[in-house]
């Protein structure tokens, strides 16, 4: 398929992304360490794999199920123009608008999700109540392996293998992490792609960060006809962001005075720097 952006075009959005995240959180504290390491998943769902619907808005369905990660959505939707970065410098302020866990109907969420778990059976009845009613929508549901621990989501790939919805993709953030350590010591969750496999989806295991492997998953999720296709990607946080993945390494919150907030904008903008030298040669 041809593309609406090109693999450097989309890394340079990433880029940005991942600088709104430190700008909007650097001011109170927030979700940074989720927010950078899903740039490459967001830049490449918002400005390459949702269809637009020509309004001004996605003809395309995202559903967080993580709440907490909206702040990937944010990042994203300052680079579309949907949100201000001034509105977006309020989010975890007193009266703010910009929530930390969004409730459904604030632009850019079609879910209440501070309550985990809940994202992927909402997102495979949203997917099977669009085929019923004749729409080629698709629906794209990210959660976190976290919530791979919680029953509700396997009733939800259940019941979306058995209605072979081919119009769902699940995203999984499989980074290994949860708000009390690594997933694998609190309950592990792996192996994840086997798992999905035998609730009879179709599965690919990713880095999460690769936008040539991105894009190429998003076409074979497209391609893949009666069987729902769940991306497993092996996200770390801070991905992309060198010395803040170093600094500190397990950061489910990264309180306001936690990180050198200084030093990652720094780093990200000589990536960026870099990206657009390569752009312009
Ligand atoms: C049903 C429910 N249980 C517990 C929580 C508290 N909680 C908030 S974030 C979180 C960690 C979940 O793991 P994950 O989403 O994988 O964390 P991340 O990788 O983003 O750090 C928990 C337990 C919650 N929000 N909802
Ligand atoms: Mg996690």
């Amino acid at each position: 398929m041809s593309r609406n952006q090109s693999i450097l075009d989309l890394e340079i959005i990433a880029a940005k992304i991942r600088r709104n995240v430190l700008d909007i959180c650097r001011q109170r504290g927030g979700y940074a360490s989720q927010g950078v390491a899903l740039a490459d998943i967001t830049a490449a769902l918002y400005f390459d794999e949702l269809r637009p619907d020509g309004e001004g808005w996605y003809h395309d369905c995202f559903v967080l199920s993580n709440g907490h990660d909206a702040i990937m959505t944010y990042g994203a939707l300052a680079e579309t123009g949907h949100y201000t970065m001034d509105e977006l410098r309020t989010y975890n302020a007193d009266g703010s608008h910009v929530d930390q866990s969004p409730i459904e109907g604030q632009l850019g969420f079609e879910i209440t999700a501070g309550s985990l778990g809940q994202g992927p059976s909402q997102a495979a009845g949203l997917a099977w109540a669009l085929r019923q009613k004749g729409s080629d929508k698709r629906v794209y549901c990210l959660f976190s392996d976290g919530e791979l621990q919680e029953g509700n989501v396997w009733e939800g790939a259940m019941f979306a293998a058995h209605q072979k919805l081919d119009n769902l993709v699940f995203i999984v953030d499989n980074n290994d992490m949860q708000a009390s350590g690594h997933a694998a010591d609190v309950m592990a969750v792996e192996p994840v792609p086997e798992k999905f496999e035998a609730f009879g989806c179709k599965t690919r295991r990713i880095t999460g960060t690769d936008m040539a492997e991105l894009l190429d998953t998003f076409d074979e999720a497209r391609a893949t006809k009666d069987k729902p296709y769940v991306m497993i990607c092996d996200t770390r946080l801070w991905d992309g962001i060198d010395c803040l993945q170093k600094e500190l390494p397990m950061a489910h919150y990264t309180a306001k005075g936690a990180v050198n907030w200084d030093a990652g904008v720094a780093e990200i903008e000589a990536t960026l720097a870099a990206l657009e030298e390569q752009r312009n040669d």
